[in-house]
């Protein structure tokens, strides 16, 4: 079959083709719901046993900006990630049911029982065992392609099968160059136009994240998911599930570390708004996220030394103080990565919904600042905290 975008007319019909998901004959329903920048996302429901799945089909071109290209073989590397994430990490991504490489679509676990990380911070809920899933999926998902996880010679051939340069692209613009110049796809609100252009004018600042930005291009350390802001987690009460790995490459793991808290910023800032009739409630709200941010990167650090000690077998790499060095270099990259998650997130292109839905411009323009200063503080002083206590004294510091 020709790659065609499905629709709402379409979707029962294709996914009736799929036999081994849909026994002949079933009642089928099916609808688009997505609300992402760049999928259709379709739930068909078998009305006779209420079972249902999720048909995401890759669309050429970005929804959020149709002059950017976004290669439709991204799904067959999501696909490919995601059945990786189900054997590294088992229980934390969803379960996929099948690929389909001529309409670049992927039938998967519909997890309807879940709600989206993001929106659930908006709406002010807490999820006991959060930090050690994220830790945990982090470290799992990506100490198994490490030069320590795998063969050396099996990892360098894997690396060609992941190579993913339009959607890196896309990474490389949005979040480490658009938001330090003055760029056209920019959104900068004008409260914040004079803070924005204090970063643009900040040329050590801007060297810092040119080195974050060289670091992303250049360092093929592990498979990484490459996307896990908080719109690409699903949770529910002792359950966590990281999905839409459709930016995945051989990267920096400290990157999938710092989107995922770097993207906590943001929602702690915007609850000036969203809880700001209770500070009691705010406080103690924030104070679960640092503890979500901190417990992201303890929990990281001890899973993977585990997994590094239960695998070695070099000799080299057997050496404790190699190992310390490298999650000391891991700790700061993750620290600089998630200042550049939460900075793009104000200025850049693709913001979200934790800020943007605060209606008061000047609520909204004192949490923009708040983030914009802790990314720049995270960012300068990233190699210098001495733990993760002292990160979070800065996200402390700027939410006073
Ligand atoms: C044009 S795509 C914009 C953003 O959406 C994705 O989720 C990535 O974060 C990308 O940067
Ligand atoms: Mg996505």
């Amino acid at each position: 079959m020709a790659y065609k975008t499905l629709d709402d007319s379409t979707i029962v019909d294709y996914a009736r083709s799929k036999t081994d998901v849909f026994p002949a004959g079933a009642q089928l329903e099916g609808k688009e719901f997505g609300d992402g920048n760049l999928n259709l996302i379709f739930r068909v429901t078998d009305t006779g046993t209420g079972k249902s799945i999720v048909i995401k089909q890759a669309l050429p071109h970005a929804r959020i900006d149709d002059s950017i290209v976004t290669p439709l073989e991204r799904a067959r590397i999501e696909s490919e990630m995601l059945v990786l994430h189900d054997k590294y990490a088992p229980g934390l991504a969803p379960e996929i049911y099948f690929y389909d490489p001529d309409m670049y679509a992927i039938g998967m676990q519909d997890l309807a029982d879940h709600q989206v990380l993001r929106q659930a911070m908006i709406e002010g809920k807490r999820f006991p065992g959060l930090a050690e899933h994220l830790g945990d999926f982090v470290a799992k998902s990506t100490f198994a392609t490490t030069d320590v996880g795998m063969d050396q010679q099996d990892k360098k051939r894997m690396v060609a099968n992941f190579i993913n340069p339009e959607l890196c692209k896309i990474t490389e613009d949005l979040i480490f160059s658009e938001p330090y110049f003055d760029a056209p796809g920019n959104k900068i609100d004008p409260e914040i136009r004079e803070r924005a252009e204090e970063n643009v004018r900040d040329t050590a600042y801007r060297k810092e994240v040119a080195i974050l930005k060289e670091k992303f291009m250049t360092q093929a350390q592990a498979l990484i998911h490459g996307d896990l802001h908080t719109g690409s987690v699903f949770v529910k009460e002792g359950s966590t599930k990281a999905f839409d790995p459709e930016f995945g490459f051989f990267g920096p793991i400290g990157f999938d570390l710092g989107l995922i808290m770097g993207n906590l910023i943001p929602n702690h800032a915007s609850q000036l708004w969203h809880k700001r009739d209770d500070a009691d409630d705010r406080a103690a709200y924030r104070a679960w996220i640092e503890e979500v941010f901190a417990g992201i990167w303890t929990r990281f650090d001890k899973t993977f030394r585990d997994l590094w000690k239960q695998n070695v077998k070099t000799p080299m790499e057997s050496n404790p103080a190699y190992l310390d060095d490298y999650m000391a270099r891991l700790f700061s990259d993750a620290i600089g990565y998630a200042a550049t998650a939460m900075v793009r997130r104000i200025v850049g292109l693709a913001q979200v919904k934790d800020i943007r839905s605060i209606p008061d411009a000047e609520v909204r323009a004192k949490a923009q600042i708040q983030v914009l200063d802790i990314g720049r503080e995270f960012t300068m002083r990233r190699t210098e905290y001495r733990d993760i206590d002292e990160v979070v004294e800065t996200i402390r510091k700027h939410t006073v």
